[in-house]
């Protein structure tokens, strides 16, 4: 479908229409008090506005708005692999979900806000890179709180094992001052320390680059920033582990779709499962996995 028709079929007057953004690609925008934008393109939440707020989503400047590449920043959806396919040379990183269009199913007015639902569904291109049937729906509500809901269904005759994320980009003032609560006691597995099991000390504080899975964790987290003067929370279901990372200098450096200056701006806290606690699901079954996102100021 093309842009007129997609609001022909799908705008709210008011409330959300479709409209070319990056790249020319679709997308959908929430109108007010909450603003939002949300590429068809891999189901991909790119700006979140809750009323008075400034950005809470990063996005770079660097960014990449084609057909068969991820977009830097907002929330790239993460399935069914998470991370490089081990021994799979050409592998798209993070599955391919996030490298293509979704189909735009419903967008309706609900009482926390906007609700837009988009769905992928497994065809001969996606077995050909992961021999499993599915439905993947992204259930996004736009408003005061952001809250993101991705319902996977196995619809074929075998049990699937897949990874997801929500691998969530936010924007903070400087990392250097940034405190993240909520992961204190967890172990993780350093990626920059050898893939080293480790314990969490206290809050995480950033003083190099930063690339952690905490695993079996349930807890909420909180973006502490005092250079923004605000606390941004998410809390999850039907997710046990948290990942957090930050690029910093030579990691940012190093890809073209990031700018070399902005990795003092953003923190990743991504709401996962993902080795261990890949999710495991029986032939027509379904697993919800969600995070809700809100911001304070103090
Ligand atoms: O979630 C952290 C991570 O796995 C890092 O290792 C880094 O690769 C990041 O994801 C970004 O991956 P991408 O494929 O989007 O460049």
């Amino acid at each position: 479908m093309n842009i007129t028709e997609l609001n022909q079929k799908h705008a709210i007057s008011g409330a959300a229409e479709i409209i070319a953004a990056g790249g020319g690609l679709p997308a959908v925008r929430v109108l007010g008090p909450a603003h939002g934008l949300i590429y068809l393109h891999g189901a991909h939440v790119a700006d979140w506005h809750p009323p008075g707020q400034k950005e809470v989503l990063w996005m770079s400047g660097a960014s990449l708005f084609a057909d068969g590449k991820a977009i830097r920043g907002g929330v790239p959806i993460c399935f069914p692999w998470f991370g490089p396919l081990g021994g799979v040379a050409g592998a798209a990183t993070h599955g391919f979900v996030r490298n293509r269009a979704w189909e735009l199913e419903s967008i309706r007015k609900v009482a926390a806000g906007v609700e837009v639902v988009m769905k992928v569904t497994s065809d001969a291109a996606s077995r050909a890179a992961w021999p499993h049937d599915f439905v993947l729906r992204h259930r996004v509500t736009v408003g005061s709180e952001l809250t993101m809901t991705l319902e996977l269904t196995n619809t074929g005759t075998a049990p699937l094992q897949a990874e997801e994320a929500l691998h969530t980009y936010f924007s903070v003032g400087d990392i250097k001052q940034v405190r993240v609560q909520g992961l204190a006691g967890t172990h993780y597995i350093d990626k920059v320390d050898g893939k080293k099991e480790k314990t969490q000390a206290g809050d995480v504080d950033f003083t190099g680059e930063t690339d952690r899975v905490y695993f079996d964790t349930l807890a909420p987290t909180t973006i502490e920033d005092p250079n923004l003067r605000r606390r941004i929370r998410i809390t999850k279901e039907g997710s046990r582990d948290t990942v957090v990372w930050n690029p910093w200098i030579a990691k940012a450096k190093a890809m073209a779709d990031f700018g070399d200056d902005e990795w003092p701006g953003m923190v990743c806290i991504e709401t996962a499962n993902a080795g261990p606690n890949a999710v495991e699901l029986p032939a027509g079954q379904q697993h919800s996995m969600s995070a809700v996102i809100s911001v304070e100021n103090g």
